[in-house]
C-alpha cells in the first residue's frame, strides 16, 4: 500500500454551463454541461494517512481551513468504510476565486489522489460521481480536452464523461480583471439565478444548444462554439440581473473587455466571450487568431493581466 498518493487535474471552463441544482446536497445540475478543460491551470495534490485528531488541509504551503475538504471526506467514509484521517498537501496553479474554478481541479485533484490512496477501481463515472460531490464543475475537471456531464436525475446517473478527446484548435484569452475573492458564491448565485421568472427558458434553451455544441466541436466549427458559448454564459448572467434579489458579477471592466471582443468579432476575428462566477472574461478564438487578438487586447487594456490557454489533459498520478 502506497503511504502518499499525487494527483494533478486541469480545470476547465464550460462552454454550456452548470447554473443551478435540482439537489443541492448531491450537486444535480438542472442542465447537462460541456466544458474545455485547460491545460495552463491545474492543481496538484498529495494525501497521506495521518495521526493528527482531524482531517488536514495544507494550501499553497499554508494550514487552511480543512471544513469543507473534511466534509468531503465524511462522504467517502459513509460511501467506501471509514478510514483514518487525512493529511491533504495541494498546490493550486489555477489565479483562485476570481471566476476561474480552482474548486474543479481541486476535487478532482483531490478525488483521484483518494481513490489511489484507498486503493479504489479508478472507474471514470465512479470517479467523476465522487468529484461532484465536492463540486459540480469537477465532475469534468477529470477529463481531457472535451467533457460533458450529463445531468442525470439521482447520484447514480449524474456524472461527466469525455466527449472529444483532442485539441480541435480552440484558444482561451484570459482576461485577469481581479484577483479578489468573489462577492457571491456559485453556490448562492445558482440558488439565487433560479428565483428568476426566465430561468426556466434559459434551461430549455440549453439542452438545445448542448446539442448545436456537440455538432459544432465535431465540426472543429470555432465561430459556432463561439456564438453558442457567448450566448449561453449571457443568458446565465441574465438570470443573476432578473432574480428576486438581483445581483451581476460583471464589473465595469468586464463589461469593457466584452464590448471590445465585439467589436473584434465586428472586424472579422474570431472573438466571442464567456465569463463564469467572477468578473474574468475568458476569449474565445482559435490558435491561428490568438496572438494577433492578444496583442490588440494589450494595447487597449494595459492595466490588465492576460492568459492563455489551449485544450488540456486528462488528471494524472504523479
Ligand atoms: C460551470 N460554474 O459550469 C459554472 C459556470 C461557474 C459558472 O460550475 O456549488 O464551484 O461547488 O457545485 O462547481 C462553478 O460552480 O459550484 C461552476 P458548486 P461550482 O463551470
Amino acid at each position: 500500500m502506497k503511504n502518499i498518493v499525487t494527483a494533478r487535474a486541469h480545470t476547465n471552463i464550460a462552454l454550456i454551463k452548470y447554473w443551478g441544482k435540482a439537489d443541492s446536497t448531491l450537486n444535480i445540475p438542472t442542465t447537462s454541461s460541456l466544458s474545455m478543460t485547460l491545460d495552463q491551470f491545474y492543481t496538484t495534490t498529495a494525501v497521506e494517512f495521518t495521526e493528527s485528531p482531524a482531517d488536514r488541509l495544507i494550501l499553497n504551503q499554508q494550514e487552511t481551513d480543512a471544513t469543507r475538504v473534511s466534509q468531503f471526506l465524511m462522504m467517502m467514509r459513509a460511501k467506501y468504510g471509514q478510514f483514518p484521517n487525512v493529511k491533504i498537501t495541494s498546490e493550486n496553479h489555477v489565479p483562485t476565486a476570481a471566476g476561474l474554478a480552482s474548486s474543479a481541479s481541486s476535487f478532482a485533484a483531490l478525488t483521484a489522489a483518494m481513490f489511489g490512496l484507498l486503493e479504489l477501481e479508478k472507474d471514470d463515472a465512479e470517479l467523476s460521481r465522487i468529484a461532484r460531490r465536492g463540486s459540480g464543475s469537477a465532475s469534468r475537471s477529470l477529463f481531457g480536452n472535451f467533457a460533458i456531464w450529463n445531468k442525470g436525475s439521482d447520484d447514480r446517473s449524474s456524472f461527466a464523461e469525455s466527449f472529444y478527446n483532442q485539441d480541435i484548435g480552440l484558444s482561451m484569452i484570459v482576461a485577469e480583471i481581479s484577483s479578489e475573492k468573489k462577492k457571491m458564491s456559485s453556490t448562492k448565485g445558482m440558488q439565487l439565478a433560479q428565483t428568476a421568472p426566465t430561468y426556466g427558458a434559459w434551461v430549455e434553451k440549453s439542452a438545445y444548444q448542448l446539442e448545436e455544441m456537440k455538432s459544432a466541436i465535431l465540426k472543429k466549427d470555432i465561430e459556432k462554439i463561439g456564438l453558442i458559448a457567448q450566448d449561453n454564459a449571457l443568458g446565465m448572467h441574465e438570470q443573476n440581473r432578473r432574480c428576486e434579489a438581483p445581483f451581476d458579477y460583471f464589473t465595469k471592466e468586464t463589461q469593457r473587455v466584452v464590448d471590445f471582443t465585439a467589436q473584434c468579432y465586428r472586424a472579422g476575428l474570431l472573438a466571442f466571450v464567456t465569463i463564469d462566477a467572477g468578473p474574468n472574461v475568458k476569449i474565445i478564438t482559435d490558435h491561428a487568431t490568438e496572438k494577433k487578438l492578444l496583442a490588440k487586447f494589450r494595447a487597449e487594456f494595459p492595466e490588465l493581466t492576460f492568459d492563455v490557454a489551449h485544450a488540456g489533459g486528462a488528471y494524472e498520478y504523479l
